[in-house]
């Protein structure tokens, strides 16, 4: 299938603007090509207006996931964000119990990805998507971990996106990342994971409270989401505990309770010595403090992966759910 009727409204709109060219948008732009069946010089055209960003780099290299828990806990976990996370499952509570039956996934974790990605919709991004893309796929920093290949893969995603959902690819608007709407979801996010929850025959993740809803619901149940299962208990470390089993990055659960148990680790809840777990490890100001996590943690960082982001959005989760039921 050629893909012109997005990218021909980019060229007729390009023709007053100083075309930019980047390095690597030839080659960019003949994969679109040779891959997607994409007309390649509207490809070309379409790059031509992007812009690069200082302050997209910028914000690359200082994220706010470099931070110790105790200081990127005060950013999400607030009365305010509880607050008004309590008020927008009551104004949507149809849709979240709807969305949460559906994909078997439990409704205040829901309201909490919304409240930590983007203030339940308030702060949604105001970089030009093809901006950031095109800054992070031609013009990645230098920081030791490369991921220009990863943007180069979303840009091409973000095309295609804009020709399946008819989206206005030089006008949307995102974070400084490339991520989309309420739910804040990169192109192949969107592309896999959004539903049509509405049912008006288009997945629109900026003023369809349903498909948003539903999207983030789907998205966490493609990952795994176990309904009603726990995410995360605190754990205390016995001495001589083998603390090299502590995750960093990766909280893929491959021990048993039982099996952490035996090397040092206990869970202040009683929990099941099968069930599959890992350790995270967070910086309070008088010390670490560890976790035992389980299938549900590593389903939320599927949408952001550090384990600050997990837990803001489980203790988010969990004083929503407080103030909700109160
Ligand atoms: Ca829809």
């Amino acid at each position: 299938m050629k893909r012109i009727l997005t990218l021909s409204l980019v060229l007729l709109l390009s023709a007053s603007c100083q075309a930019q060219q980047h390095p690597g948008a030839e080659e960019f732009a003949a994969r679109a090509a040779s891959e997607h069946g994409m007309d390649q010089a509207a490809v070309l055209k379409l790059l031509g207006e992007a812009r690069f960003k200082q302050s997209i780099v910028d914000a690359m290299t200082r994220p706010a996931e470099g931070k110790p828990w105790y200081d990127y806990r005060p950013i999400f976990v607030t009365d305010k964000r509880i607050k008004a996370g309590v008020a927008f499952w009551r104004e949507h509570e149809e849709l979240v119990a709807q969305a949460a039956e559906r994909f078997g996934v439990d409704p205040h974790v829901i309201v909490a990805i919304i409240g930590v990605e983007t203030f339940y919709g308030r702060i949604t991004g105001n970089y030009r998507v093809l901006d950031a893309l095109a800054t992070l796929a031609f013009y990645y920093p230098d920081t030791g971990n490369d991921r220009s290949e990863f943007f180069s893969k979303e840009l091409m995603k973000f095309i295609v996106l804009g020709d399946e959902e008819n989206l206005p690819l030089i006008e949307v608007k995102g974070s400084y990342a490339g991520a989309m709407g309420l739910g804040q979801f990169m192109p192949s996010s969107y592309l896999e994971y959004a539903v049509d929850l509405d049912g008006d025959g288009r997945r629109d993740l900026w003023s369809s409270m349903a498909d948003v809803i539903g999207s983030v619901a789907n998205y966490l149940h493609r990952h795994g989401w176990q309904y009603g299962k726990p995410v995360t208990y605190r754990a205390v470390v016995g001495d001589g505990a083998d603390m090299a089993l502590v995750s960093k990055r990766d909280f893929r659960v491959k021990k048993t309770v039982s099996d952490l148990e035996q090397a040092g680790f206990t869970s202040t809840e009683p929990v099941d010595g099968d069930t599959l777990a890992a350790l995270a490890r967070l910086e309070e100001k008088d010390g670490n403090v560890y976790w035992m996590t389980f299938k549900n943690f590593y389903v939320i960082t599927r949408y952001n992966r550090s384990a600050l982001y997990a837990m803001a959005v489980f203790e988010l989760s969990e004083a929503v759910k407080a103030g909700f039921e109160d």
